[in-house]
């Protein structure tokens, strides 16, 4: 037998219960968030206030510009956390199979316990009631065979709703939906799959499962690649520092260009003699795996730093994220007679064969002390 999955989401969770504890804001738009004039974001605004493009995570200061007359409250996460209490001891009741996702929201596996009801939808309304009764706020509930089909649901009949997406009729019911639509694709998601031309979920589903590899990366694979060095001595020796810098980008790119990757972020770090650490970072215009172009950068921070801080340093690092799959570069150089790209090849060949210390371009000496 399919499992009956229900996903249950209580509508505009902060806004709601303030309305709940001031009666005055019922019907009214309300925004629970940070100070608009000390660029505090929304965290939950009302329904009444969505119809002005409110939503959660936008500046508080857009928000009240959009919707002047809007209530702004600051949040009291300790009422929160009772409701939330209330909330999945309720759903407790219902099945003991519960998985709360988060303080307004949890997955309940009601299988085996719709008979005493007749249909998924009748339970899914008894839980509404009891909410409702209990807690004076409303909730979505999305019915469904699986998680992420409930939860896509549940978002669909917003607010106050009750959908089921009845077995057989996931894919006639997902595919039509905007990718965005499904649980854990955010914006640069989104805007990756338009680059590739896919914009709905029936796209998605469609695309061999070896491009989207390509394109995305696995949990838990690398965002970002770093190698540090602490000096025997501490240093302020300017070239010294470059040298190692210099090694230290020729080894962290080396690992980019063998993951087949290019990095637009490179970021370096400094511990000082007193052991204070900074960090300093920018993005590179096109992504790049040429050591040459991250050194450059990599350089040109180091020199900042160094003229507003003449403080002997222990230790220096490199790291390179914002990790873009096997992508076709745009051409960092003009065509001169040497092609960083190509040495760069030439030399992992090397080094892969030889071993690390084979081969260096120029700048590159040893790490032992100033
Ligand atoms: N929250 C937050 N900051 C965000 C998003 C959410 O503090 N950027 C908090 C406030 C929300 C609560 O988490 O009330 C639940 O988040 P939801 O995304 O479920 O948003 P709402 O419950 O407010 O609205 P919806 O009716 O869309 O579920
Ligand atoms: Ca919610």
């Amino acid at each position: 037998m399919a499992r009956c999955i229900f996903h249950i989401d209580l509508d505009a969770f902060f806004a709601s219960v303030e309305q709940v504890l001031n009666p005055k804001l019922k019907g009214k738009p309300v925004i629970v968030g940070g100070d608009p004039e000390r660029r505090g974001v929304v965290a939950s605004a009302s329904y009444e206030a969505r119809p002005f493009g409110i939503h959660a995570g936008m500046p508080s200061s857009k928000a009240r510009r959009l919707c002047p007359q809007a209530i702004f409250i600051r949040a009291h996460f300790s009422l929160y956390k009772d409701t939330s209490a209330k909330f999945m001891k309720i759903l407790g009741d219902f099945s003991p199979h519960i998985e709360p996702l988060g303080f307004d929201e949890a997955y309940l596996d009601v299988t085996g316990c719709i008979e005493p009801y007749g249909s998924p939808q009748k339970l899914a309304l008894a839980i509404k009631e009891r909410i409702h009764k209990e807690l004076k706020i409303t909730a979505s509930v999305g019915i469904a065979t699986c998680k992420v089909v409930a939860k896509i649901a549940s978002d669909l009949c917003k607010p106050d709703g009750l959908l089921e997406i009845a077995p057989g009729k996931e894919q006639a019911s997902l595919n039509p939906l905007p990718v965005a639509k499904l649980p854990g694709v955010g914006k640069k998601t989104e805007q990756a799959l338009k680059d590739m031309g896919i914009t709905t979920i029936g796209e998605l589903a469609n695309l061999p499962l070896d491009t989207i590899k390509r394109h995305f990366e696995a949990p838990g694979e690398a965002k970002s690649i770093s190698q540090e060095l602490t000096f025997t001595r501490d240093t302020l020796d300017h070239d010294f520092l470059e040298a190692n810098l210099h090694n230290l980008c020729q080894e962290v790119c080396q690992e980019l260009r063998s993951q087949k990757k290019s990095a637009k972020c490179v970021a370096i770090k400094l511990r000082y003699a007193d052991f204070k650490t900074i960090t300093r970072q920018v993005t590179l215009q096109e992504a790049s795996d040429v050591t040459q172009a991250v050194f450059t950068t990599a350089q040109q921070l180091l020199r900042k730093t160094l003229v507003k801080q003449e403080k002997p340093i222990r230790l220096i690092g490199i790291r390179i994220s914002s990790l873009v799959g096997e992508e076709k570069q745009l051409p960092m150089f003009d065509s001169g007679t040497e092609k960083p790209g190509h040495l760069d090849k030439a030399i992992d060949k090397i080094r892969s064969k030889y071993g690390p210390t084979a081969i260096k371009t120029g700048n590159g000496i040893s790490s032992e002390g100033s």
